[in-house]
């Protein structure tokens, strides 16, 4: 007997992904105010190429192309995230509102739908008000913080509220956790390491940064379900997770510390929404550094998913450690390694240096979350690839990128697999991205487009050969009414 042929639900929707600082550019025209990442590019060294987001795809005065490229790649969803400083530049609960940046954004939705494009709404992609995190310092400040964060909330519901009928509240938390608070690799770039900033406490920042978000969150799906949800919107928080394969297979420490390392960078956010409480791999390792929940806080954030968002990129192999965890650490004291004990890679070598595709990874992770949240509705959220040296290549080459072409057909072939053989209950699929744009702390040495973006020749924008391979793949997966 064979398996039976893998497909999709027939109301799966799928398209591509952006955020707002990687793509939009005009960060001081029309009123808007600068954000962490606008202050974060000018510190010397924080950047692989010195550049920011100043201009990045020019996307703020180039909507009507990106709409143009969705519609060619015949994509029927399309997922972007709001600059909150574009919106009220301070950030602020009393601050003023940019209502030219507020109209930019409901022109912009008006016209996806106009051209039969779903939009699906990040309303926090990493670009907090910089006068948010000057004025109290940002996440670390839970009244101001969750206050501030509602009322923008509110402010775009009231607006869009009854067009846009997808939503999520936060972007990776891990990462602006972890990576704004923990190493100081992006905005706000706090760290403990005191050659990389002056401020700043490892051991403690991030926990309460992650918590703290995770109010935020509940806060506003609250305001969400309670006043404008309707009939058919829905809401979540987008989470962020690699598969975790044991280092030595043949070791149940390294097996345990498999669990331990998804525990650290998905559950640390998702079992407080779905189970009431953090892991208690989290509450041994750190102690009275993990925020405790008030009753309060734990009801708004418990049920608090409508869909599970998930971004996931790549597979590492987990080997356990056998000192006693460092303050610093945040990976549940594990050591992340491409190779396992036998020197085998988990797969090939990309442009960034903690991406190895390994698809089959995608299905174990799905299957993963699926048992462990009792197979909650899951919307992927981001899923793509660099591709090693792409930025040297002659343009003719970057546009014929078969690698990523090869990637996205082993990775959406996988979660169909989930779906038909494991019971994963996937409805949702954004590529990232669909545009070559700023990578944050790579800048734009790195390319995740389906589009190549020419930054040198006023940023046109080429279609790569990926990005027309993805429509056929899914015309062919998702089952017909
Ligand atoms: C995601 N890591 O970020 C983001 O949501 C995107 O904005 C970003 O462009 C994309 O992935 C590609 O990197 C991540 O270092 C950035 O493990 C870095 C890591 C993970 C995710």
């Amino acid at each position: 007997m064979g398996y039976p042929t893998s497909t999709l639900p027939p109301d799966f929707i799928w398209g591509f992904a952006t955020a707002s600082y990687q793509i939009e550019g005009a960060t001081n025209v029309d009123g808007r105010g600068p954000s962490i990442w606008d202050s974060f590019c000018k510190i010397p060294g924080k950047i692989a190429d010195g550049s920011s987001g100043e201009v990045a795809c020019a996307s703020y005065n180039r909507a009507h192309e990106d709409i143009a490229l969705l519609k060619e790649c015949g994509a029927p969803a399309y997922r972007f995230s709001l600059s909150w400083s574009r919106i009220i530049p301070l950030g602020g609960r009393n601050d003023p509102v940019n209502e030219k940046g507020l109209q930019f954004y409901i022109k912009f939705v008006d016209d996806l739908l106009a051209a039969g494009i779903t939009p699906m709404i990040t309303l926090f992609h990493w670009d907090l008000p910089d006068e948010l995190d000057k004025r109290y310092g940002g996440f670390l400040n839970k009244e101001e913080f969750v206050a501030d964060f509602a009322h923008y909330a509110r402010l775009v519901f009231n607006v869009l509220g009854s067009k846009v009928k997808h939503w999520i509240t936060f972007n990776e938390p891990w990462c602006s956790s972890v990576l704004g608070y923990s190493t100081g690799s992006f905005a706000p770039g706090r760290t403990s390491d005191r050659s990389k900033s002056p401020i700043g406490n490892s051991a403690t920042e991030p926990w309460i940064v992650g918590h703290n978000i995770l109010i935020a969150h509940g806060t506003v799906v609250k305001i969400y379900r309670d006043e404008f949800k309707g009939e058919d919107g829905q809401i979540g928080i987008t989470l962020n997770g690699d598969w975790a394969e044991p280092w030595d297979p043949e070791n149940p420490a390294d097996v345990e510390a498999c669990t331990r390392r998804l525990e650290f960078a998905m559950s640390w956010f998702a079992d407080p929404i779905y189970h009431g409480k953090y892991p208690d791999s989290m509450v041994k390792q750190l102690g009275n550094r993990l925020p405790t929940w008030e009753p309060e806080e734990i009801a708004l954030v418990r049920n608090s998913n409508d869909f599970f968002g998930m971004n996931h990129y790549c597979t590492t192999y987990v080997r356990t450690k056998t000192s006693e965890p460092n303050l610093d650490d945040f990976e549940g004291n594990v050591d992340l390694l491409h190779e396992n004990k036998a020197g085998k890679s988990i797969g090939p070598v990309t442009q960034s240096s903690w991406l190895r595709p390994y698809a089959l990874g995608f299905r174990h992770l799905l299957k993963w979350l699926s048992e462990r949240y009792g197979y909650p509705k899951i919307y992927v959220t981001e899923n793509g690839t660099c591709v090693l040296g792409e930025n040297d290549l002659p343009v003719e080459q970057i546009l014929n990128d078969e690698f990523r072409v090869k990637y996205f057909d082993d990775y959406i072939h996988a979660m169909a697999n989930a779906y038909t053989r494991d019971g994963v209950n996937v409805h949702a699929y954004m590529a990232w991205s669909l545009l070559d744009n700023f990578e944050w702390a790579e800048g734009y040495e790195t390319r995740f487009g389906v589009t190549y973006v020419d930054y040198k020749n006023d940023q046109k924008r080429i279609l790569k050969k990926s990005a027309k391979s993805i429509g056929p793949i899914f015309k062919n997966l998702i089952e017909k009414d």
